[in-house]
C-alpha cells in the first residue's frame, strides 16, 4: 500500500510522494515500516543540521547498582509542560525548532495523530545503544503511538514478544526510514538497538510521541 500525499518541511525537504510501506506480520502488534520516507540527500542534510543544533545531553543511569553514563546522547523536545519520565530520568521539554515542527507536521499526517513531543537519540558509534524496553510509560496513554524516524548509519532494530519467547524480529533501520508503532504493540513487545562491533556511521533517531 502506498500513501499518496506530499508534505514539505524545512522549505527544502520533501517527503516521498509515494511513501510505500508494509506492515510487519507480527501478532499482537501494529507496526508499519516506511523504508524511504526521506531520500538520501534530505536525510543527510537533516542529520547534519540536527546533530549541530540540538542541545544534546548525556544522563546517568543506574545499572545493577552502578551509576553509568547513558550509552547515547539524548534530547527531549515538546509542547510546554510535556515532561517525560523513563529509566528514572525526568526530561523537561525544550521548545520546538522550525525544523522539528515542520518534520512533526509531516509525520502527523502519516501517523494520523498530533504528536506533541519527540525524543531524539544520537548514537555516536557502535558502542552507543538502547536496551530492551517497551515505550509504555503511563504518560504515553493506553495504546502509545510512536513514530520513529532514522537518519544516518543503519542499525538493527530488534523486537521480542514479552510472553512468547520464540517470537522475535529484526529490522534494519536505514537512513530516511520511518517506523510507526501503535495499537497493542507496547503491551506485548519489547525493542532494542544493541551495540555493534561493525564500523557504523553516527545515527540520529527521532521518536515522536503523544504525552497525554
Ligand atoms: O533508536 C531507535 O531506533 C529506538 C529508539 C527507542 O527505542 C526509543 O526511543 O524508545
Amino acid at each position: 500500500m502506498c500513501l499518496d500525499s506530499i508534505s514539505r518541511f524545512d522549505t527544502s525537504t520533501t517527503l516521498s510522494t509515494t511513501s510505500c510501506h508494509s506492515f510487519l506480520p507480527l501478532p499482537d502488534a501494529e507496526i508499519a515500516f516506511y523504508p524511504s520516507l526521506l531520500d538520501e540527500q534530505d536525510s543527510d542534510r537533516l542529520l547534519a543540521k540536527l546533530t549541530q543544533t540540538i542541545d544534546w545531553r548525556q544522563d546517568w543511569i543506574t545499572v545493577y547498582g552502578r551509576s553509568l553514563p547513558q550509552p547515547r546522547l539524548t534530547a527531549w523536545v515538546g509542547d510546554p509542560g510535556k515532561a517525560y519520565t523513563y529509566s528514572g530520568i525526568t526530561m523537561q521539554p525544550s521548545g520546538w525548532t522550525d525544523t522539528l515542527l515542520d518534520l512533526k507536521a509531516s509525520v502527523d499526517v502519516i501517523a494520523g495523530v498530533t504528536f506533541n513531543s519527540v525524543l531524539l537519540n544520537l548514537y555516536r558509534d557502535g558502542n552507543d545503544s538502547m536496551g530492551w524496553h517497551s515505550d509504555d510509560e503511563p504518560e504515553l496513554g493506553q495504546n502509545p503511538v510512536i513514530g520513529s524516524l532514522s537518519l544516518g548509519g543503519t542499525r538493527q532494530f530488534m523486537l521480542r514478544h514479552k510472553h512468547q519467547k520464540a517470537l522475535k524480529a529484526k529490522l534494519a533501520l536505514v537512513s530516511g526510514s520511518f517506523l510507526l508503532m501503535q495499537g497493542t504493540t507496547q503491551h506485548y513487545w519489547q525493542h532494542q538497538v544493541s551495540k555493534t562491533k561493525r564500523a557504523v556511521a553516527p545515527r540520529l533517531n527521532l521518536t515522536f510521541r503523544v504525552i497525554c
